[in-house]
């Protein structure tokens, strides 16, 4: 251990977050540890470009096993680690899939931040290491007030935000019965080139890449009305540290103060390859037709239809209309966002043509490519 550098644990470090905040720490000069599952194969690919071997001597970046659903694990790896900062962004964070898997999200996401809260208690370390806990927009759930701030109250519409309006309370609650200083940062949703393959934002990207060069000829999604309010996480990860270095723990709403709906998301992604889309119909027989196609490189019949919702994917219960009010991160933080929505979807979708130029490459030499869209 070196005195002189800080250290920080990231629980959900081979996520999106996880590897941007990473990325973030060590250009900072910290000591960086890791916490990751094992897994039946490698899924590292978010942070392989910062792996040490760890045969070298001071290394910076070290990874664990481990699971927040288990707390001798945790434990022991905080006792060794004695981190001056946590930041807890594990976390089984697809809203839809935590209605088919609601304990484990409740164990997870819920549970699994008492466990840390509590092991840094159990360990004594309550007045040496700072806490950051992942919290949502989506604890917002049910609209009860636009544009949503600290003080909007909270309406949780799945087991995923369920589980962590209980992180979020425990957090509140350690902070106030040990003095301990933990966080809540309430980030609205953030995305970016390494976004879960099953959000939103990165099924339409990837999606579109795909119809452009004829690997896929349609895109099925669900609610088209959805309205989100959607950064780059670059950007997001950046505020987790700064919320970590204020002179007093408190919980902060991060958001860009916009909303967009679903539908134009796609849009805006197929306007990015020369393609402009006319919806037609409503409600599940909604669906996207191409109007126009300006780029030779990827040209798909007028009328050829390219997206349609399939009801699957509707959510027992939907939160329809999120947009953050950022005023205190950006009054007390210094808060600003250096990407808009126009600029995430470029960078998004040039990230996917690329990778989809691959597969591509792939399929003609004979190799299975991943048709998984769910
Ligand atoms: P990801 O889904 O990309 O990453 C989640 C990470 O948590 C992965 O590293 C995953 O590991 C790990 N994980 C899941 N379950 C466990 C477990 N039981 N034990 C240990 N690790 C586990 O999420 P993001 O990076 O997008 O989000 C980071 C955090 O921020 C999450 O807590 C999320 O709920 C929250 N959040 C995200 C927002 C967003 O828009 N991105 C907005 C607001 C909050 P593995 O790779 O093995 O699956
Ligand atoms: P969200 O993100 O639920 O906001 O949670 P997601 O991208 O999954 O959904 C956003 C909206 O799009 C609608 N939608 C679809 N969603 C998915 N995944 N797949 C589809 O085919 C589809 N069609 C329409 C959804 O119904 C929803 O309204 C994300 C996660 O990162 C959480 O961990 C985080 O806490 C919140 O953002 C803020």
């Amino acid at each position: 251990m070196n005195p002189l550098k800080k250290t920080a644990l990231i629980t959900g470090v081979t996520g999106q977050d996880g590897a941007y905040l990473s990325e973030f720490l060590l250009e900072k000069g910290y000591i960086v540890h890791g916490l990751k599952r094992r897994t039946s194969l490698f899924n590292t690919d978010r942070i392989d470009h910062l792996y040490q071997d760890p045969y070298v001597e001071n290394r910076n970046f070290i990874l664990h096993y481990g699971d927040m659903t288990d707390s001798t694990n945790l434990t022991r790896i905080i006792q060794e680690i004695q981190p001056d900062e946590i930041y807890n962004l594990a976390a089984m964070s697809h809203v839809a899939v935590s209605f088919e898997t609601p304990e484990y999200t409740g164990n997870a996401d819920g549970l699994g931040t008492l466990r840390l809260l509590d092991a840094v208690r159990l360990l004594g370390l309550e007045k040496k290491t700072r806490i950051y806990q992942a919290s949502t927009s989506e604890l917002y759930g049910k609209v009860q007030e636009v544009p949503q701030s600290e003080k909007t109250p909270f309406y949780p519409r799945s087991p995923y935000a369920v589980a962590k309006m209980y992180a979020y309370w425990i957090t509140v609650n350690y902070r106030e019965a040990y003095g301990m200083y933990a966080c809540n940062g309430i980030l609205f949703n953030h995305e970016s080139p390494i976004r879960g393959e099953t959000f939103v934002t990165r099924k339409i990207t990837r999606a579109t890449a795909r119809i452009a060069l004829g690997l896929q000829h349609k895109l099925y999604l669900g609610n088209l009305d959805a309205q989100r309010d959607w950064g780059h996480a670059k950007d997001y990860v950046q505020m987790m540290w700064m919320i970590l270095q204020a002179d007093e723990p408190e919980d902060w709403v991060i958001a860009t103060g916009k909303t967009t709906t679903v539908r134009e998301f796609v849009q805006m992604s197929f306007a990015e390859v020369g393609i402009e889309l006319e919806f037609k119909g409503k409600g599940v027989n909604e669906k996207g037709l191409v109007k126009y196609c300006s780029n030779p490189d990827y040209q798909i019949p007028i009328g050829t239809e390219v997206l349609a919702v399939d009801p699957k994917y509707f959510r027992p219960t939907e939160v329809d209309l999120l947009v953050g009010d950022p005023t205190k991160a950006r009054t007390k933080l210094g808060w600003k966002c250096s990407y808009d929505l126009p600029g995430l979807v470029k960078e998004m979708m040039q990230s996917d043509l690329k990778l989809m130029e691959k597969e591509q490459h792939l399929k003609e030499y004979g190799y299975t490519i991943l048709n998984y869209f769910e």
